[in-house]
């Protein structure tokens, strides 16, 4: 066997669901398509995002000169878990990828063996996972991993598209595996299940709508025309995921369940809404270092689980929100009134005049009372008649 195929062989065993080999010339057209999205704004929002991250990772050889190939690898993650049975409590939605311990770590670690093959042999090997300066889904395209879906995602045969990618750029001249000639054909379904339209056109995203981009990239208050469109996710959306009929298929036998395994560590895809309010920030690093949700920090999750409270609608939440008032965070207690102002009732309105005098910046609490109501003050019932006067 050669070196593709010892490579191919290995990932295999390490959990990878697919392993495939492009050249490490310049993705033009993506890249072309990249830049002329990221030009009209479609990538706004994202301060880390930039033209020349685009042109630097279109093309392998900016970073690796030496660069002569790709190993393109696609590893699989759980599709979200069924629905828990209904217990009462009010509970949030969490993205599938976001269940188990921070992808990017587990990644680099099965990445580890196959760059050792790599320099072993004599070649440079440099490793990418999401956030390195490459074009995962163009690279997993040309490798003939998948082809790119309606959602942006690159969908994998007999697969779906619950796979993180991920590459290696290698000086190893490995042969390249031809592009898959497949295409989503007629359907649209991700197109119309997207609550807030951020799929414009088919394949194209506009990341300032997507729930995604809301609820993990974005500092800050959340837009108030967004938040009702935002829904229970309170870390990310698979909804143009779960809709997808390639998702659907039973996946056909995972070559080694230990991967997926790693991933059942933390299960909790439909957390309590009042439990995550509950956290101040010993306890969210405790529950979440080492897990994607990290990346929002306290006050991020605090102000997703506000809005989704705001959005399920159930006023048994008043008095956990009514705490958050109290929060130290600024955001999160912006979040916590309008959520209120969502649910009305007189024991929001209440909690939000008692609030309103302390806070420092009253914008978010005046609105949420405007959003209550006008307080309705019933007339006192009229005091008894005396009897008429009448024989003793
Ligand atoms: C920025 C980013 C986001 C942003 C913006 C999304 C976006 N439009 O790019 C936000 C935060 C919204 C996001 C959300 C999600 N993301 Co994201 N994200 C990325 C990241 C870092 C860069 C993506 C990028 O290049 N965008 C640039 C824009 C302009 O690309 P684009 O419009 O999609 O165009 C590309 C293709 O369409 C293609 N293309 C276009 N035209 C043409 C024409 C030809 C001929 C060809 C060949 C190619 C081509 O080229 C373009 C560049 O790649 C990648 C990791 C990476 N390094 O690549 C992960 C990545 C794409 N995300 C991923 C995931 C899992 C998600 C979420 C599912 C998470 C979640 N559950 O909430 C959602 C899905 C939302 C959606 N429907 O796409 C995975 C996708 C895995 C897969 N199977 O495809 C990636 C690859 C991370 C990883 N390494 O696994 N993400
Ligand atoms: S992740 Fe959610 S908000 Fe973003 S495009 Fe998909 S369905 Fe729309
Ligand atoms: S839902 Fe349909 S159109 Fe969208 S990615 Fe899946 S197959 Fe393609």
């Amino acid at each position: 066997m050669g070196l593709k195929e010892d490579l191919a062989e290995r990932a295999a065993e390490l959990g990878f669901r697919a392993a495939g080999i492009t050249s490490a010339e310049p993705f033009a057209e993506a890249g072309r398509a990249a830049l002329e999205r990221t030009r009209e704004g479609l990538m706004d929002g994202l301060p880390w995002w930039s033209a020349r991250r685009v042109e630097v990772s279109a093309d392998p050889r900016r970073s690796s000169p030496s660069a002569r190939s790709l190993v393109a690898l696609a590893f699989p993650y759980e599709a979200p878990p069924p629905e828990p049975a209904p217990d009462g409590r009010t509970r949030g939605r969490v993205a599938a990828y976001a269940l188990g311990p921070d992808y990017h770590d587990t990644l680099a670690a099965r990445m580890a063996p196959l760059t050792e093959m790599l320099r072993q042999a004599g070649h440079s090997a440099r490793t990418y996972v999401d956030h390195g300066w490459l074009l995962d889904r163009a690279a997993a395209a040309r490798a003939g991993l998948g082809w790119l879906g309606k959602n942006t995602n690159l969908l994998l045969p007999g697969v779906g598209s619950y796979v993180f990618l991920s590459e290696i750029v290698t000086s190893a001249e490995l042969e390249p595996d031809a592009p898959l000639h497949k295409s989503c054909g007629a359907c649209d379904a991700c197109l119309r299940v997207c609550p807030t339209g951020a799929l414009v056109a088919p394949g194209v995203l506009d990341n300032r709508r997507c729930i995604s981009f809301w609820t993990i990239e974005h500092r800050g208050p959340i837009p108030l025309e967004i938040r009702p469109l935002i829904g229970d996710w309170v870390f990310g959306c698979d909804l143009c995921q779960e809709v997808c009929p390639i998702n659907a298929y039973p996946r056909r036998a995972e070559p080694d369940p230990a991967p997926l395994q790693a991933y059942r560590q933390r299960p909790d895809s439909r957390p309590v809404l009042e439990e995550l309010l509950g956290l101040d920030e010993p306890a969210f690093r405790t529950r979440f270092r080492g897990s994607a949700i990290w990346r929002t920090r306290r006050g991020g999750l605090l102000r997703n689980v506000c809005v989704a409270l705001g959005n399920v609608g159930d006023r048994s939440s008043v008095p956990a929100l009514a705490a958050t008032l109290g929060d130290p965070d600024p955001i999160v207690r912006g979040h916590a009134a309008w959520a209120l102002g969502r649910l009305g009732g007189a024991a929001a309105r209440h909690h939000l005049e008692a609030a309103i005098s302390a806070e420092s910046d009253p914008f978010e609490c005046d609105l949420a009372l405007q959003a209550c109501g006008p307080l309705v003050v019933l007339a006192a019932p009229a005091a008894p008649s005396p009897p008429p006067p009448g024989p003793a």
